[in-house]
């Protein structure tokens, strides 16, 4: 594995609840660095990125903040693309899930320049395409995967400098069991692969990650855009759009754990974080361990074939 660089993103401007601001700090807190660094890897705290305040202001024409939005986006594209250059595994600290749009625009031209196969994964229990015209809020966090397939702002489809930065195929949602109704069209419209909750209760998510990392191969670039509301809501308090009914403890280790069996996990984004929901930051501290899992701590302890 790469040298990992971690990078702040101290913002929650795409959202209407103020506190995913401070999720840099919390996972710092948490010592992410540190936990990483016990499995043998190599981590740098690259700091916080820096941009605009929250202005707190209403939606204007169905979009609230968008130029905040869209400058911190391009620090954050500036920031993953020179991360990637420089060979190493970007590792984005939110900030709210507006941000995964800067991120993944540079995943995306990276992956076109070095003629790499992109995957995106989206854990996520919301769906995250919706429009300035179905959203119900405003809130850009509620439009990255409409905006990353070409559908959305100018301003925010061309970071990146090709509009869609991704084809619907690149990506595949995982654990959604919140989408608006108009969302809903627009994911069967757009061709984004869902596999929510149901399905996860249907058939497991052994089978549901089988499916979704189907077809990766040597030459994929696997991206991860975890936003932490995807764990269930009891587990994971500390974020702004809680749902019900997410993944427990163990389905999320697995489904972290076979990412890492991939060994393909070249970027990540850690989003939506919020301490000022969360309980004396256990929240911070289990995503913390998650993102072990995700590098790769429990292959340590097994072989390929089964059990010692
Ligand atoms: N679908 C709702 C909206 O568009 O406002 C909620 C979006 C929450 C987005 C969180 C970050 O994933
Ligand atoms: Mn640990
Ligand atoms: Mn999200
Ligand atoms: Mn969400």
């Amino acid at each position: 594995m790469n040298k990992i660089r971690m990078m702040g993103a101290p913002t929650d401007v795409g959202a209407s609840r103020r506190g995913a601001s401070m999720g840099p700090a919390a996972l710092r807190v948490a010592e992410l660095q540190r936990g990483l660094q016990q499995h043998g890897l190599e981590v740098v705290d690259g700091g916080d990125l820096a941009g605009p305040a929250n202005p707190q202001q209403p939606p204007v024409q169905g979009l609230r903040h968008l130029d905040q939005v869209v400058q911190w986006n391009q620090t954050v594209y500036a920031a993953v693309e020179h991360s990637l250059r420089a060979g190493e595994v970007p590792l984005l600290m939110g900030g709210d899930h507006a941000l995964a749009v800067g991120s993944i625009a540079a995943v995306a031209r990276h992956c076109r320049e070095q003629g790499k196969d992109l995957r995106v994964l989206w854990l996520d229990a919301h769906a995250d395409a919706n429009t300035s015209q179905s959203t119900p809020t405003g809130n850009i966090h509620g439009m990255p995967v409409a905006c990353l397939l070409g559908v959305g702002p100018a301003e925010l489809t061309g970071i990146g400098g090709q509009v869609p930065a991704l084809q619907p195929q690149q990506i595949c949602q995982v654990g959604i069991r919140s989408v608006d109704r108009e969302e809903k069209r627009h994911l069967r419209e757009l061709g984004v692969r869902v596999y929510d909750m149901r399905h996860i209760d249907e058939h497991g998510m052994r089978v549901t990650m089988e499916q979704a990392l189907a077809g990766i191969g040597p030459d994929t670039h696997l991206h991860v855009s975890f936003d932490v509301d995807f764990l269930d809501s009891a587990l994971a308090p500390g974020v702004g759009t809680a749902v019900p009914g997410g993944p427990t403890y163990r389905e999320a280790q697995l489904c972290m754990e076979m990412i890492a069996d991939t060994g393909r996990l070249a970027s990540l984004d850690v989003m939506e974080l919020n301490p000022a929901c969360d309980v004396r930051n256990q929240t911070a501290e289990l995503v913390v361990d998650l993102v072990e899992s995700l590098f790769g701590k429990s292959t340590l302890i097994r072989r390929p074939e089964g059990p010692y």
